[in-house]
């Protein structure tokens, strides 16, 4: 089947485009759109033209796949352009997602005809681009600078009834009469001698010129947020272009911005972000016929920080959780917590009071062990312990039904170890949440020696219904995540002894674009956090920061002093008790560079990833992305560990960490032998 075809209803020429899933406009879709405009306009019965899409979806955009490679004409702003000039209307019908080069075609349109759950979008922004056919000079001339400016800048789409508010789409039209609507209103504007041609309007640029000020205080008022991202500085730059040039000059500078953010190493990288998070979801050697069970009701076990924040996820999905705890107060202070985590939310608007009603009903705590009986699937969030799990999982065994999902969220421990004490091994998994876990978007889903596809493919669905981005990993000590987290820990101890202040390794790494570095991390977390003041021994730099009572922010002190604001700065106190214990080793402390701590803290990370890929612990190296970004703030404009260090160079890697005298994993000094690379 044509990727376009065309059919006439009476004297409207309706165009309908089918590239499963999402409707990209690759090649066969713009010839199609060409040659349908053009169809249009040599035959003379035909009045007005509807472009529709069938599937899910309008255009979703551009074909991404199509990045890189050369443009086989025409290209997407000469299809809108046609589309424009057609001596005849053509109106958009708009459902699902027209985003990118999807609203590009909508605004190249005359009308734009929508149901009310489209949602309507430049998205580009967050691929490392802008649009790129002629979006940011003709929306701007539709809606206005000032609507435009954070749709291109940040890319979230609008809701069609916004777009209808803004006057983006001109009618809403029935939920399941989209087509049928549409139709009937080309043929109603076809009597119209004139019709609005976006490019040319300048109702709303002459608006916009009325505040000349606009752009230099949207640079302003989110020049942190955009920091060090190359794309939004563009975008905004476009926009302003729609403003103060000529409408064809307009179009020469987001060409000539969108040329140069192409070939840049940051939209590199969040395009392979954006499929690597879609592999992600694929999980290998299972056949694709494999059933998923159905998860209806959920169990928690423990009611701490972590069970809390698990049993959220589901609450706000819709599914049932019953959550248990040992003690009445243990449970109470949990529920609690729950109760407030949603009030907070309510309070800043982003959900109702009924919906906090509705999820908090969903919820059954008890102090009964036996009520897990009847879940789909349990998941345990006791203490991190191998013998509490152990038993743990016996109990399981002996009370929950046959064929429910037995899950540990373990953060380190062996899966394995605990299957073995089931009678179904194949019914356990890891399902490892990350802090806040109502919040972070990662889920690693750890496969044990015996998981069943069903299980393991079931919880990657379950994942995704309840708004997690899911990575398999293999049973190792830390998984993907933390097993490489703890090689950077080592470096920033190491590190510290020899010289470099906590301060600066903190600066080094949210200079790369972390969020926040290991001390401070330490120093939010709380540095007391498996230390007891019992058990301490003045063995550790941090054994001392605690028995000195810096255990971090909740004591005002930690790694770094706090003001009653919370301002951080650095401590003198501490550099003392580091310069003690260098002292205590023997060798003298030396001044550190940038360069160093960088390399020290992330390169042996891509060597321990490598090492994790050859054990085959991760599917593929872009998982290992995708849990760095999702779970620990790597930044994304970087693509992640592995695809960073593609970027860096991996024979660079190689002889970087030869020279700090850590052993090269042997995948990753073959693939620099040979030029290869990660991705
Ligand atoms: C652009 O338009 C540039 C222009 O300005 C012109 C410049 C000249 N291309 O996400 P899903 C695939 S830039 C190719 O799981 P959902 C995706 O990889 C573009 N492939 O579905 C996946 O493949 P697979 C601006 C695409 O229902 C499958 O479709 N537009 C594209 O959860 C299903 O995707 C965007 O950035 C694409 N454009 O979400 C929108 N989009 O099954 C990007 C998807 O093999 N797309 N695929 O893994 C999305 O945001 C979501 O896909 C969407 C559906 C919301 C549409």
């Amino acid at each position: 089947m044509s990727a376009v075809t065309t059919r006439k209803d009476g004297d409207v020429l309706v165009v309908s485009a089918n590239n499963p899933p999402v409707n990209a406009l690759g090649y066969a879709v713009r010839a199609g759109l060409q040659a349908a405009i053009r169809e249009a306009q040599a035959d003379a019965s035909v009045a007005a033209v509807v472009i529709r899409c069938e599937g899910r979806t309008f255009f979703a955009g551009a074909d991404i796949t199509e990045f890189g490679k050369p443009m086989q004409e025409p290209g997407l702003g000469v299809v809108c352009d046609e589309i424009e000039a057609s001596a005849k209307p053509v109106v958009a019908a708009i459902h699902g997602t027209a985003l990118g080069g999807g609203l590009e075609v909508a605004l190249g349109c005359h009308y734009r005809v929508a149901v009310p759950s489209a949602k309507l979008g430049l998205p580009e922004v967050k691929l490392g681009i802008l649009p790129g056919a002629a979006g940011t000079q003709r929306l701007p001339r539709v809606i206005g600078a000032a609507e435009a400016l954070p749709m291109i800048v940040f890319g979230d789409p609008i809701a069609a009834k916004k777009a209808h508010a803004l006057e983006l789409v001109d009618q809403l039209a029935g939920e399941d009469s989209l087509e049928a609507d549409a139709i009937a209103f080309a043929r109603d504007v076809a009597k119209k001698a004139t019709h609005p041609k976006s490019s040319q309007r300048t109702d709303k640029i002459e608006e916009s010129k009325k505040d000349p000020g606009l752009f230099e205080r949207f640079r302003k008022e989110n020049a942190r947020k955009l920091n060090k991202l190359e794309a939004p500085a563009a975008c905004i730059e476009a926009v302003q272009a729609s403003v103060e040039l000529p409408y064809a000059d307009g179009i020469k500078k987001e060409r000539e911005l969108i040329m140069r953010l192409m070939a840049s190493t940051q939209s590199r990288a969040l395009r392979h972000v954006f499929f690597a998070e879609r592999a992600a979801a694929k999980i290998d050697g299972i056949p694709a016929d494999t059933p998923t069970l159905p998860i209806k009701k959920v169990g928690v076990l423990g009611a701490g920080t972590m069970g809390g924040g698990i049993t959220m996820n589901f609450l706000s999905a819709g599914i049932p959780v019953t959550i248990v705890e040992r003690e009445q107060a243990a449970l109470d202070r949990g529920v609690a917590i729950i109760r407030k985590n949603y009030e907070n939310t309510a309070k800043k608007g982003r959900i109702t009071a009924e919906q906090v009603e509705k999820a908090m009903s969903l919820l059954t705590p008890t102090l009964d062990f036996n009520a897990l009986a009847d879940s789909d699937l349990v998941i345990e969030a006791v203490f991190e312990n191998m013998d509490i799990k152990r038993d743990v999982f016996r109990r399981l065994d002996a009370t929950v039904k046959q064929g429910a999902i037995l899950a540990s969220n373990t953060s380190y421990l062996n899966i394995d170890e605990m299957a073995a004490e089931t009678k179904r091994p194949e019914s356990v998994i890891g399902l490892h949440f990350f802090s806040p876990a109502n919040v972070m978007k990662l889920l690693e889903v750890v496969r044990g020696a015996k998981t069943s596809p069903a299980v393991l493919k079931t919880s990657m669905e379950l994942a995704r219904k309840i708004g997690k981005v899911a990575v398999v990993s293999g049973v190792c000590h830390g998984f993907i995540g933390n097993r490489m987290l703890s090689q950077r820990q080592q470096q920033a101890q190491a590190l510290i002894l020899e010289g470099a202040k906590p301060w600066d390794v903190d600066r080094v790494l949210t200079e790369f674009g972390f969020p926040m570095g290991p001390f401070q991390m330490s120093d939010l977390a709380g540095l007391d956090i498996g230390w007891s003041a019992e058990t301490s021994k003045s063995a550790s730099v941090r054994d001392v920061l605690c028995e000195r009572g810096r255990r971090g922010q909740k004591t005002s002190k930690g790694f770094y002093d706090y003001d009653e604001n919370r301002k951080p700065s650095p401590s003198p106190e501490t550099e003392a008790i580091i310069a003690e214990f260098a002292a205590k080793s023997g060798k003298p402390q030396r001044a550190v560079g940038d360069e160093e701590i960088l390399e020290r803290l992330l390169y042996p990370m891509v060597n321990e990833g490598a090492k994790i890929l050859d054990e085959k612990m991760a599917q593929r190296a872009s998982d290992i992305d995708i849990v760095w970004l999702n779970g620990y703030g790597w930044p994304a404009y970087t693509g992640g560990p592995m695809f960073w260090a593609d970027t860096v160079g991996l024979d660079k890697i190689v002889a970087s960490l030869g020279k700090y005298g850590v052993a090269v994993a042997p995948m990753l000094k073959a693939k620099a032998e040979k030029g290869e690379s990660f991705n």
